[in-house]
């Protein structure tokens, strides 16, 4: 569909967006109804400071990680030097679009250059094309990442690139899952803030008739709770600058998640946290890198350990494969007995133990561990298949290493397409 040619929709969206946005576009400002009540701040700092304390030299040099403590100002100065230097040593060869443009935005959040990751990233968006037609949505999350690193590097010459993506998402906008459409949405609003003044109006329309569309769909996605998607999807969500929506009441509802310790990986505290302390990733290039911070933040008392549990409980474990290779095809079943409090995790090594069908492989992630193989059939990215947990018929809502089984529970391995 040429879009460029949508005269008429033109002047609804300059005015629609004139509205959701704010017309500067270099720094957002929170509405103060949604900020968090001094009562809850404890909550924050300690999610913060929980964040914080996973950086270790062996951890995951998580960027999302950096990007947050940033924003929200850091307390574990040594963290931050430590992940800094870890990023920066990081080799752009071996990385995706999504983790190099991650990287670009934690080094400028550190007030670091960069380098030579931006042109490499630049070429690769330049080359970048979606996967086939009818584009799998989540393949989006990675590039539109991209689209927002570039885009505050170097605006200009992000142009072309960002508009050959925006023609290419509203085939399946309907499709996307809100973590991507607010990411989608912070990379569009980032370029539609840039148009350089004189250029010809269609980048306008163009970026400004995309944004529209998700906009909206984030819009139809605010659930009864206050919950944007769901509530690993709505601190991303909260980014985006519609303040038509009753942000109080997604804090509210965001506030008492984390109360009841469902804010507990450090990678889901970090996408949380910057809407938390009023800030977003469109803020990245604006953060003043004077230290602060030298007092240790007051901790909520919720963060106690959870005691464990003498008695053992019974998981039936299932994986089923009905996809790949007409001779490989299985779907088979185990009960395991683990102690109660145990992750699933426990239950997968157990059922490895006592079948080798079971076997399976992980990958490291910036979410933590990810079941990338069962029994020998692994996931592929080009055929976007995975395995998925589910619960009964209910896909799991966390990984494999945070998730707590009750007794009896039936969880499935499924592989299947995405
Ligand atoms: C794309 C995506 C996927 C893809 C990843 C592959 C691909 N080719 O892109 C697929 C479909 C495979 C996937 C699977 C799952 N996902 Co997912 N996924 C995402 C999404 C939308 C974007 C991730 C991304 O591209 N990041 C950008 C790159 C640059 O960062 P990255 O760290 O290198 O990305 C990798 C990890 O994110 C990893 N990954 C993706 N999902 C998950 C989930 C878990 C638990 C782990 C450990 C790793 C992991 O795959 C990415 C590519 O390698 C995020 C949304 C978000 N808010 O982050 C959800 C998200 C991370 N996924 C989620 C979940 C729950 C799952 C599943 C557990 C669902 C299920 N019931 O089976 C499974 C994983 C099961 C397993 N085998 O262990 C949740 C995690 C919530 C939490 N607190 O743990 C999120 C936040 C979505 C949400 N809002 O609920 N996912
Ligand atoms: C796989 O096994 C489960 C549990 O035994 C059963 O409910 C399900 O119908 C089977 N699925 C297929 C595709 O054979
Ligand atoms: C209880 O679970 C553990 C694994 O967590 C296992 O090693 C042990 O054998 C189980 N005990 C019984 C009685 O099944
Ligand atoms: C397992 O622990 C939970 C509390 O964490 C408890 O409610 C449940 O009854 C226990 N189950 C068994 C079988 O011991
Ligand atoms: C498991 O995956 C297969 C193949 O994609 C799919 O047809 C089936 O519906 C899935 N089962 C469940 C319970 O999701």
């Amino acid at each position: 569909m040429d879009r460029t040619g949508e005269r008429e929709t033109a002047w609804f969206t300059l005015y629609l967006l004139n509205l959701l946005w704010a017309t500067a576009g270099t720094s957002t400002q929170t509405q103060s109804s949604c900020s968090v009540p001094p009562a809850q701040q404890s909550l924050v700092s300690g999610i913060q400071v929980l964040m914080e304390n996973s950086v270790t030299s062996s951890a995951y040099p998580n960027p999302s990680i950096l990007i947050a403590m940033n924003l929200a100002g850091a307390y574990n100065l040594e963290a931050q030097k430590l992940l800094t230097y870890k990023l920066m040593a990081s080799d752009a060869a071996d990385l995706s679009v999504g983790e190099l443009a991650l990287i670009i935005m934690a080094l400028t959040s550190s007030c670091r250059d960069p380098g030579t990751k931006v042109s490499i990233l630049q070429k690769q968006m330049e080359n970048w094309e979606p996967s086939s037609p009818s584009a799998e949505a989540l393949s989006f999350y990675g590039p539109s990442l991209a689209i927002l690193a570039l885009c505050q590097q170097n605006s200009e010459a992000t142009l072309p690139i960002a508009v050959r993506f925006a023609k290419t998402v509203p085939a399946s906008s309907s499709t996307f899952d809100i973590d991507t459409e607010a990411v989608m949405t912070l990379a569009l609003t980032c370029m539609y803030n840039k148009i350089p003044v004189g250029s010809e109006e269609d980048y306008r329309t163009l970026f400004g008739q995309v944004l529209k569309e998700v906009v909206e769909n984030i819009g139809t996605r605010i659930r009864e709770s206050g919950l944007i998607g769901n509530i690993y999807s709505t601190g991303l969500a909260m980014q985006q600058p519609n303040k038509e929506w009753d942000c109080k009441k997604t804090m509210d509802a965001i506030l008492d998640e984390i109360k009841q310790g469902k804010f507990r990986n450090p990678m889901s505290i970090a996408q949380i946290l910057p809407s938390l302390v009023g800030k977003t990733y469109l803020d990245v290039p604006q953060v003043s890198c004077s230290p602060d911070h030298e007092v240790q933040p007051t901790l909520p008392s919720y963060l106690s350990p959870v005691p464990t549990l003498a008695s053992n409980i019974t998981v039936t474990y299932t994986i089923n494969n009905q996809l790949r290779g007409v001779e490989l095809l299985f779907n088979v079943t185990i009960d395991v007995s683990v102690k109660n409090g145990s992750a699933l995790l426990v239950v997968l090594e157990e059922a490895q133990r006592k079948n080798p069908m079971f076997k399976f492989e992980t990958t490291m992630t910036s979410w933590g561990l990810m079941i990338s193989s069962i029994n020998n059939i692994a996931e592929n990215n080009n055929q976007n298949t995975y395995w998925q947990f589910l619960s009964g018929k209910t896909p799991l809502s966390v990984g494999v290493a945070a998730y707590i089984p009750f007794n009896h529970e039936h969880i499935t391995a499924n592989f299947t397409r995405y």
